[in-house]
């Protein structure tokens, strides 16, 4: 008889192949950007490396150290989880900068469209005897003006009590922890999951050589990942964390901000914890 995979055999190359297959999935690989933009970019970032060589007299040994580590990364599947752990946030900065309502943060490897659709009150997909602190999180969704949107999409994902995702680690029905939630007449939503634990991006894979090098820490604070949109405004990815976490000064992903961090009540009659957050979205730009 054949032994069920769990969660906890997750590895690093399995997560990494499964974030690069979505990757290929979900996003055009081709765009028509100038020839005088991609030289001027690929320019300046070669010539960044080229100082940095020349700074620190990097040694042939060093060189083809790296080479062979960017070569694994590849071999791990691990380009999507470098990509948003180390240079994501600098994009979502510079692409949000103009926005008046509520802030954003990077999406992540781990975004998978077409979750199973919730009425504005629900319990997102989650097992019979789901470990974890019951987490009631309530809103409202809104324009800048503060007027109601009724009909709001809120996609919502996050990881288990033991830090891994549904479709990337093993063992985990499809859609567990994943919904998308449409919001009430008045934009209001009330989601029953659970309160996600602090995360460990993978430490066997290439991206963990790099952090244990290097001398870093693989964590980011517990979060919660989500994609807030109405027709007419621009779409909101967000994550939001806890209060109290330890990895709120030192995410690894460098992606929290003092807007986006929750602060949850026990509820009145003890079944968990409970919060209220609202989002306020910016007009789509013409
Ligand atoms: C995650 O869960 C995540 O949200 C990011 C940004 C990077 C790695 C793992
Ligand atoms: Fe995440």
């Amino acid at each position: 008889m054949s032994q069920e995979v769990t969660e906890f055999e997750a590895t690093a190359a399995d997560s990494g192949g499964r974030a690069t297959e979505r990757y290929f999935e979900n996003h055009a690989t081709s765009l028509d950007t100038p020839k005088e933009r991609v030289s001027q970019l690929a320019t300046e970032v070669l010539t960044a490396v080229h100082d940095v060589i020349r700074r620190h007299r990097v040694t042939y040994d060093e060189y083809q150290a790296v080479k062979g580590w960017l070569i694994q990364v590849g071999a791990d599947g691990e380009w999507p989880l470098f990509m948003d752990v180390w240079v994501e946030h600098v994009v979502e900065e510079v692409a949000t900068d103009h926005r008046e309502g509520s802030k954003g943060s990077i999406e992540g490897p781990y975004y998978v469209p077409g979750a199973p659709q919730l009425p504005a009150q629900c319990t997102l997909p989650m097992r019979a005897d789901e470990p974890g602190t019951p987490l009631l999180f309530a809103g409202q969704v809104t324009d800048v003006a503060g007027q109601a949107l009724a009909g709001a999409t809120i996609e919502l994902w996050h990881a288990d009590d033991y830090g891994f995702y549904s479709q990337y680690a093993p063992g985990l029905p499809e859609w567990n922890l994943r919904g998308t939630i449409i919001t009430d007449e008045e934009g209001f939503f009330a989601i029953n999951t659970i309160q996600p634990a602090p995360y460990q991006i993978p430490t066997d894979g290439s991206c963990g050589k790099l952090i244990e090098a290097a001398g870093w820490h693989a964590w980011r604070p517990a979060h919660l990942h989500l994609k807030v949109s109405a027709p007419g405004y621009e779409l909101l990815t967000a994550q939001l964390y806890f209060q109290g976490d330890a990895h709120l000064d030192d995410d690894i992903a460098t992606a929290v901000k003092p807007e986006l961090v929750l602060a949850p009540r026990p509820k009145a009659d003890g079944t968990g914890n409970e919060v209220t957050y609202n989002f306020a979205l910016d007009p789509a730009r013409a």
